[in-house]
């Protein structure tokens, strides 16, 4: 079996002004695209094709950097194409934004956290929210395309991933990092957010 890039489900264009439809093109169809074709290359005849991409993540070899990366890499961007998208922004709602208040004390508080999470990883990462099983909350922050799933990292599951390489924003905003953090809440599909946020606690 190997894996494929997944459709978005929204035109390149949908998300601006907050990202633009040339970074989107770049970003899906060529960074992603590298990614997908590289982690198959890496798997290729191993025991890892019969697996999926979270068995793969979760008992990594932090050794093998073509999966490291490559599988990094993939699954990441999967998660950030589908929680974000047009038409979205605002507030989470229900059994998320009690845990939100609950582990953070606000949303306002959440959203401190998490963009300096964002804006303090040096270099390239990614900032995550993460669930434990129990429903309690964290931030934490991953460099390159490591991500919580992978040994030593935090072990929940994320439910919210930005991605702060330049590729994801400089097109737009050039060493504005934090004005791409900020913009990035006015695309947040809370719905999205909160079916991973279930799927994690159940
Ligand atoms: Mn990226």
């Amino acid at each position: 079996m190997s894996f494929q890039l997944p459709n978005l489900s929204y035109d390149h264009s949908a998300l601006e002004p907050h990202i633009d439809s040339k970074t989107m093109q770049i970003h899906h169809g060529k960074h992603h695209a590298g990614y997908t074709n590289k982690l198959n290359a890496a798997i290729n005849g191993t025991d890892l094709a019969s697996k999926s991409i979270e068995e793969i993540l979760k008992s990594l070899d932090m050794n093998n950097t073509a999966v490291r990366n490559n599988g990094g890499g993939y699954y990441n961007h999967c998660l950030f194409w589908e929680i974000i998208g047009p038409n979205c922004g605002g507030n989470p709602t229900g059994d998320l934004a009690r845990s939100i208040d609950k582990n953070f004390g606000s949303f306002e508080e959440f959203k401190s956290i998490f963009s300096s999470a964002a804006g303090t990883r040096f270099g390239s990462g990614w900032a995550w929210l993460c669930a434990d099983s129990d429903g309690s909350l964290e931030v934490c922050s991953t460099a390159n395309q490591d991500n919580p799933l992978m040994p030593g990292e935090c072990g929940k599951t994320p439910i919210l991933g930005l991605d702060v390489w330049e590729h994801a924003y400089y097109l737009n905003y050039q060493n504005r990092r934090p004005d791409y953090v900020n913009a990035f809440f006015n695309i947040i599909n809370w719905d999205a957010v909160t079916a991973k946020y279930k799927e994690a606690t159940s």
